[in-house]
């Protein structure tokens, strides 16, 4: 693989707002972690319709192999994203302001039928999930990505073995 193929994102994640940021964050920190190659946007479905379209239309031909998408509130961007791509799209609830992200859950998770977004728990939780699930999709067709994760998961494993309770 060429150091420019190497180069090009895989993974593209985008948010509605750059309020968005504090949460999506570990999307990206975790994509990093595995050397992922990335992009991280904001594109705003209701401020930026001819750009989100545009965005999902060319996401397949310029080698994005999964989407995640952050939003909050009425949180259309993932489903909309989605009904212009086939490359799977990882719905991120962002806690909102009155809701608390209950509307941005509800909003991403009930996809009509035909269309769908996998969509990930409210706030950190999710966006690291998102990535970690992009990067098994990654890892179906990567050894050496595949064993990385295999790691990941048994340092969990161990760190749960470790832990001590005060009794
Ligand atoms: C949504 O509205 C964004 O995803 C964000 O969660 C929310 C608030 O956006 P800002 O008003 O902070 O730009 O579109």
């Amino acid at each position: 693989m060429s150091e420019a193929k190497a180069a090009s994102p895989l993974v593209g994640v985008i948010m509605g707002s750059s309020s968005d940021w504090d949460v999506m964050q570990h999307a990206v920190a975790m994509l990093k972690d595995f050397g992922v190659p990335f992009e991280a946007r904001v594109i705003s479905a209701h401020r930026m319709p001819d750009e989100m379209f545009a965005y999902a239309s060319s996401a397949r031909s310029r080698g994005l192999r999964a989407i995640i998408a952050g939003a909050g509130g009425a949180a259309h961007l993932p489903g909309m994203v989605a009904a212009k791509t086939i490359v799977p799209v990882l719905g991120v609830p962002v806690p909102s302001k009155y809701l608390r992200g209950e509307d941005s859950l509800l909003s991403i998770v009930q996809m009509p039928k035909g269309v769908p977004v996998s969509t990930f728990a409210i706030g950190e939780a999710g966006a690291a999930n998102a990535a970690l699930t992009a990067i098994a999709i990654l890892a179906t067709t990567d050894d050496a990505l595949a064993a990385r994760l295999d790691a990941f998961r048994a340092k969990q494993t161990q760190a749960a073995f470790d832990m001590k309770l005060p009794v």
